[in-house]
């Protein structure tokens, strides 16, 4: 039986001090229940820490997602207030071991969400939705993983950067996505790739927290999961996310040592 406690202390030290692991199902076998278990063990390390829950975040959403990492299960981690990084900012990537960088759109609920909703009910519980990116970071050696060696990490979750909130949620059924590197492009989606409407993933979110036995309370941030494949990401640089009709969010990367 995997130690559930070690398994969660391995994925924090890794974050922490930026240092690979190898993937712990290749140590010890364990199940998607205990993965998530792990998670949340994890979290509470981070919360001991000082670090406050703001969301949660959905993963592989997207065909696009799936197949760049070979996982196709929907899957879903813990946002903290330590991840947010804010829209115009430089990002410092020295807390990073292999940053990518997702676009994705965010959303922040208005009413606490106790029971799954259907996607008729969903909008009703939203305030805003924004254009949002996520930079992922790997905690395995190659960004190599299991579908439950990603979900003991976190679902890779390090940062999020947040747009401009807007209430145009009739826009997201098929809304253009791109992503710029230095005003190159560099990936170039649609909304509808999330789910065919990333609406269904408050859906989701709403029947995996009822699973898990949590409410999300009004003012929880979502991440609806990438519209497109992740882009590995160097210091210096000028990334952008555009939703059409939505808005744009952009940060700077650099690195302080
Ligand atoms: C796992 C996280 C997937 C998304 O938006 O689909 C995810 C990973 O790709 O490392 O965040
Ligand atoms: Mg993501």
């Amino acid at each position: 039986m995997i130690d559930i406690d070690e398994a969660a202390r391995k994925v924090d030290d890794a974050a922490r001090h930026v240092s690979a692991i190898g993937q712990i199902s290749l140590q010890e076998p364990f199940s998607v229940d205990e993965a998530y278990r792990i998670q949340r063990a994890s979290i509470s390390l981070r919360q001991e820490r000082g670090e406050r829950i703001v969301g949660i975040k959905l993963g592989f959403t997207s065909r696009a997602k799936m197949i760049q990492m070979g996982v196709d299960s929907l899957i879903w981690g813990w946002l903290t207030d330590a991840m947010l990084e804010e829209d115009g900012a430089p990002v410092d990537l020295v807390r990073f071991i292999h940053p990518r960088v997702e676009p994705e759109v965010c959303f922040l609920t208005r009413k606490d969400i106790d029971r799954p909703l259907t996607a008729l009910e969903a909008s009703s519980y939203l305030e805003a939705v924004a254009p949002a990116m996520e930079i992922i970071d790997s905690r395995y050696e190659a960004f190599r993983f299991t579908l439950e060696d990603v979900i003991a990490d976190n679902c890779s979750s390090s940062g999020l950067v947040i747009g401009a909130w807007s209430t145009r949620f009739e826009g997201l059924r098929n809304a253009g996505v791109l992503m710029r590197f230095d005003g190159r492009e560099v990936q170039l989606g649609s909304t509808g790739a999330i789910l065919g409407n990333p609406l269904r993933s408050v859906v989701q979110a709403s029947r995996l927290a009822s699973r898990a036995e949590i409410v999300l309370p009004a003012g929880t941030l979502i991440m609806a999961g990438a519209a497109t494949a992740a882009q590995a990401m160097p210091p210096g640089l000028h990334v952008q996310c555009e939703v059409a009709g939505i808005g744009q969010a952009e940060f700077t990367t650099y690195r302080s040592v």
